[in-house]
């Protein structure tokens, strides 16, 4: 398989070069922390190396050192489609390389077999209450397929610690692979009386969610499911899904667990959920006017929401310093393909105003909008109008890079992670003392 032989062929160097860096330098500061840092969400804090993105406050992610434009433009594409195969950026993920054609070919292949999803799966999904979040089938989903993992059967058969990326590898695969239907089933279920469609062979692991959803031949909407996934793949290795997944590996839990638990954070209103808020107060403030609002009307209802102490969901970031570009890929799509949508033209007004409206407020760092600002918008567009599902679609892309970190820290062999915590007492005491 070629991700696996291209990751064997990559491990000695990588191996050598984290064992010099921490022999030579493993006691210089990286950073100090203050205060403000312990009790503000440990901002700024560097507590992670991931190799597989970095977020740049003023380029936006960076995908194995890629800005978004870069990997739409360099990634290999569908046939007959303008956006990349999902299979090509797993194996940039993975390997730090554009793969060719044929090399995300070859993942998606790997990926048609190992897609089935196992009955019982699915009647554990139709046993949870019809009200469920889609986002808490989704995490069960995951972890009921936790029987299955490699990785933790090898482990129990005395695998070897040098040994410990290659299981968790397969894992990866095999749970990447069922994502879309995963995802597919449970929107079906949910939204479309449990209708069934399965998978298209002919059709890549993007396009073939659409085609489970019942939007077969629906090309635009095929090319925006494979624009989403490239999207939201991955946003470096602290923010709160990535930090969960590392941290409940870093104990040596499998692949299943820790996407599940990734998954249980991504629910939160302040991380991917923010999608699904986001369509709300944009369907919200539409209907707060008789007519398309102007610009004084979206200022004034900004201002009412800010000043009951209410968030603007899609605006803000913990790191970024500009309009995210994930954001701004959306919007050439909408604007290529939506001209003439109302909800979509509401997402560019309030983008012409409420930077201003945010910089005024004074308090929030970036007044820009974030990747939730639009996505909601365009899947609203093409008829998916349940918003409570948009975080599983986020969710099956960013498994992608969480599986790939999870993959790296094996073969890496890094440790368990256990930081330290102290009382209020502890840090009155030290405070007082320096
Ligand atoms: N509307 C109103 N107030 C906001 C705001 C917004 N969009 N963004 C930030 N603020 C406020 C914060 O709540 C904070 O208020 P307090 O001083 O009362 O604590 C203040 O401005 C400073 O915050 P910040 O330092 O600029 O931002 P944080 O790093 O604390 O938070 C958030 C980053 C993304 C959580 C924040 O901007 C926010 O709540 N945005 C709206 C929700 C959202 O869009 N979340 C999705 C983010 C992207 C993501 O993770 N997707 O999965």
């Amino acid at each position: 398989m070629i991700i696996e032989d291209k990751i064997a062929e990559q491990i000695p160097a990588w191996r050598e070069r984290v064992k010099r860096l921490v022999a030579e330098h493993g006691s210089k500061k990286v950073c100090e922390i203050t205060v403000d840092q312990i009790f503000g969400g440990m901002r700024g804090v560097h507590v992670q190396v991931s190799d597989i993105s970095y977020l740049d406050p003023y380029r936006g992610i960076l995908y194995r050192g890629y800005t978004i434009p870069e990997v739409l433009e360099r990634l290999p594409k569908a046939a007959g489609s303008e956006y990349p195969l999902a299979g090509g950026l797993y194996y940039l993920l993975m390997t730090g390389e554009i793969p060719t054609l044929g090399q995300a070919q070859e993942v998606e292949a790997e990926w048609k077999v190992r897609s089935p999803v196992p009955g019982y799966v699915l009647d554990m999904l139709d046993a949870l209450p019809q009200k469920t979040h889609p986002m808490t089938m989704f995490s069960h989903a995951i972890l009921a397929l936790q029987n299955e993992s490699i990785f933790s059967s090898s482990y129990s058969d005395g695998l070897r610690k040098p040994e410990y990326w290659l299981p968790t590898l397969q894992d990866s695969l095999n749970l990447t692979a069922k994502l879309p239907a995963i995802a597919a089933y449970i929107y079906n279920k949910k939204y479309r009386n449990g209708l069934y469609i399965a998978p298209d062979p002919q059709l890549d692991w993007g396009a073939n969610f659409a085609h489970m959803i019942g939007r077969s031949g629906e090309w635009q909407y095929e090319e925006l499911t494979r624009l989403f996934f490239i999207l939201h793949a991955d946003h470096e290795g602290a923010n709160v899904s990535a930090h969960v997944s590392a941290l409940v590996n870093s104990a040596l839990s499998d692949i299943y667990y820790a996407s599940s638990a990734a998954m249980n954070g991504l629910a939160g209103p302040l991380h991917g959920i923010a999608n699904q808020e986001c369509i709300r107060w944009l369907l919200d403030l539409r209907a707060a006017f008789d007519s398309f609002p102007t610009e004084e009307q979206i200022r004034s209802y900004a201002w009412d929401i800010l000043n009951s102490g209410r968030v603007i969901p899609g605006y803000g970031h913990a790191v970024l310093r500009v309009t995210d570009p994930r954001f701004t890929a959306q919007l050439e799509f909408g604007r290529k393909y939506l001209p003439d949508d109302e909800l979509l033209r509401l997402v560019m007004l309030v983008y012409d105003v409420l930077p201003g409206v945010l910089s005024q407020y004074g308090r929030v760092k970036n007044p820009w909008p974030n990747v939730d600002a639009i996505t909601g918008t365009l899947q609203y567009a093409y008829g998916v109008r349940e918003p409570d599902f948009y975080t599983v679609l986020f969710g099956v892309s960013r498994i992608l890079g969480l599986t790939t970190f999870a993959v790296w820290s094996r073969a890496l062999q890094k440790p368990i992670e256990r930081p330290k915590s102290m009382t209020t007492s502890m840090l009155e005491n030290l405070v007082c003392e320096g």
